[in-house]
């Protein structure tokens, strides 16, 4: 029997291999697997044969195995023909999208690849968090106690379940921080939400993105390498940027990090309030509270963080003067910094 099927197998394979056509494949099954086909005529066989269980098995492992060589063969011409449909398709129609309009990525989304690159390239991996999020995730594990004022600085919409929309990135550290550990490196981009009269540089939905580095003897001057280096990468040429103190209770000490604003080169116009300077990326090192609260050993490690604004980054880095263009859906002014 063993040999019998062997020769149906090979048989089958070169038959099926030879289809072109559903009708083809179908008429193959009928002849090996229909009523009267190869497989009914051995089982036909099997009433004399003095070894019925054993040569039993064996047609019923070989009718398994045609089942599945049929089916991969009828579906591998299934393919074919989609691929030909879409092949004809594209040769009457090069661009069978609506009315040939191309999409575009948004400039925020290339900004913030662009940044991720250089981070991933320091060693950092990119992470991605909830934008709805709790009180503890937002404020208290950052040291901001309730009734704390810095909470004053972030008019935060709450939802009727108590949970709320997050006001800034460094709402994912916490999480970050006990799921990894120390050492870390880490940055997560993502949209904040703030309930801000709005203007050519504050928007009410807006995308930052945190960057954490936790290890052994990290200082300032840690973090003011990686602040460069970013800085000049994404830029590609010298920026003027200043560092002044800043306050968050969950760094010490904490810095803003402001930019010469590009778009009227310090002169003071509607994009930078007139200051000719732009908030950009508030950092500082983690405080311990934070650190402890994230369950990591105060006593051997320190660390930096950073807020980076990634809207207004990708304002000054294609020269768009109004924060609002990014979230007004106007195609005109979105599509033409990147094509896909
Ligand atoms: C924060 O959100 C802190 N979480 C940043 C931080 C992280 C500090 C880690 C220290 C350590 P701030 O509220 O300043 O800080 O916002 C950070 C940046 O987000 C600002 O510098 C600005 O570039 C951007 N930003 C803030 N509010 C808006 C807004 N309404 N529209 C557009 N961009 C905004």
């Amino acid at each position: 029997m063993k040999e019998k099927t062997e020769e149906l197998r090979k048989k089958l394979s070169e038959m099926l291999a030879a289809a072109e056509t559903d009708a083809a494949v179908e008429a193959i099954r009928v002849s090996f697997l229909g009523k009267k086909g190869a497989v009914a005529e051995l089982m036909a066989e099997l009433r004399n044969a003095a070894d019925k269980k054993s040569a039993g098995q064996i047609i019923n492992e070989f009718k398994t195995e045609a089942e599945q060589m049929i089916s991969d063969a009828a579906e591998r011409i299934k393919r074919a023909a989609l691929d030909a449909e879409i092949r004809s398709a594209k040769k009457y129609n090069p661009d069978i999208r609506m009315n040939n309009v191309r999409g575009s990525y948004h400039p925020i989304t290339l900004v913030s690849r662009e940044v991720e690159a250089i981070f991933k390239s320091m060693g950092f991996t990119v992470e991605d968090y909830y934008e709805i999020v709790d009180d503890y995730k937002c404020f208290e594990s950052l040291n901001i106690p309730k009734h704390h004022p810095a909470r004053d600085m972030q008019d935060t919409y709450y939802l009727d379940n108590g949970q709320l929309l997050k006001t800034h990135t460094s709402a994912a550290q916490n999480a970050i921080i006990r799921k990894y550990g120390a050492p870390l490196r880490a940055i997560f981009p993502g949209r904040c939400f703030r309930n801000e009269a709005t203007d050519a540089c504050h928007e009410n939905t807006f995308f930052q993105m945190e960057g954490i580095m936790i290890d052994e003897n990290i200082s300032i001057s840690n973090l003011i390498y990686f602040m460069k280096t970013m800085l000049s990468e994404v830029f590609e040429r010298d920026i003027k940027v200043r560092l002044r103190p800043g306050f968050f209770p969950f760094v010490e000490p904490g810095f803003e990090l402001d930019i010469n604003c590009l778009i009227c080169g310090g002169e003071g116009c509607p994009s930078c309030k007139g200051s000719g300077w732009l908030e950009l990326c508030p950092c500082g090192m983690i405080h311990p509270n934070v650190l402890a609260e994230g369950g990591i050993d105060t006593e051997k490690y320190t660390g930096f963080a950073f807020g980076l604004g990634l809207t207004r980054l990708a304002m000054m880095k294609y020269g768009v003067k109004d924060i609002r263009d990014f979230n007004s859906g106007n195609l005109k002014a979105l599509s033409q910094f990147g094509s896909n």
